[in-house]
Order: structure tokens, then sequence, then C-alpha cells
């Protein structure tokens, strides 16, 4: 009797959580963040999806003078975006195995199509998983400090 009570009471809370605190928590959280969705949204910037077309292209594209993207850089990207992807949860993230993957990636061009991997493959962005994780609790993501640690690795990485 006593444990279905407590167990209804858990759900109560649950939904409450995913009905209110939850959209109210998104709201309210992190605020100052869309100067990384600007730099996303930026073609120049590393982080953008498209970045690494400048310099490698894929078959069914015309090459226009660029590279035949290597099977092994694509292999190299689609695994660090996997453990990318995987580094974030709805309770905990592991921000050690995030920058273990992101510290596999020697080019801005690597980030980019790794960024592109999980749009296309994961269906969430870099900078998404980076400042929210999957979740929406303060805790998801990456702090500040970490977010400004991973740009400037970027940053300081060759474009090629
Ligand atoms: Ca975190």
């Amino acid at each position: 009797m006593e444990k279905n009570k407590l167990l209804i009471n858990a759900v109560m809370i649950l939904a409450i959580y995913f009905l209110f605190a939850k959209p109210i928590l998104k709201f309210f959280r992190k605020p100052g963040k869309e100067s990384y969705q600007a730099e996303a949204n930026d073609p120049q910037s590393p982080l953008n999806g498209n970045f690494w077309q400048r310099y490698f292209y894929i078959v069914g594209m015309t090459a226009n003078g660029r590279r035949l993207l290597p099977l092994g850089t694509y292999t190299k990207c689609r695994d660090a975006a996997k453990k990318i992807f995987d580094a974030f949860g709805y309770i905990n993230d592991d921000e050690t195995q995030f920058f273990g993957a992101l510290n596999s990636l020697s080019s801005k061009a690597e980030v980019s199509l790794t960024a592109s991997i999980l749009e296309q493959k994961h269906n969430t962005s870099l900078l998404s998983l980076m400042n929210y994780g999957k979740g929406t609790l303060p805790q998801n993501g990456l702090s500040d400090g970490e977010i400004n640690i991973a740009i400037k690795f970027v940053n300081n990485l060759p474009n090629l």
C-alpha cells in the first residue's frame, strides 16, 4: 500500500516536471548562448556543418578544385560524432569522453564534418549538444568554461 503511494507520488512529480518545470528551465537557462548559435550558422565557422565542403568534395559533387574526401577521414569523423553523441545523457554527461572525441580531430574541416554527421546521422548539432546535451536540466551540456575550452581548441586547429 505504502509502496504504491510512493510510486504514484514519483509519477506525479515526474509528470509535473515534464509538463511545467522542464519548459520553464529551458526558457531561463544559459542566456547569452546566442553568440555560439550565430557562430554555428556562420559558414566561415568550423562548427558549421558545411565548412568542410570548402576543402573536400564527395562522390556526386563537382570537385571545383577541392580534394576527394578520404574514406579514413570520414570514418574518423563518423566515430567522433558517435562518441560525442553518446557522451551526452539525459541526466549526466561524460565530458571526458566529449573532450577525448574532440581531441581526436586534427583540423577545422574534420570538426565541421563531424558536426555535419551529427546533423545527418544523429539529428542534432554539435553546438546544441555542447550547450544543452540531450536534456534541459541546468547541468546538461557543457559549462561556459568547458565550451570556451572546446572553441579555443577548435580555433587553434589548422583548416585542413
Ligand atoms: Ca554537463
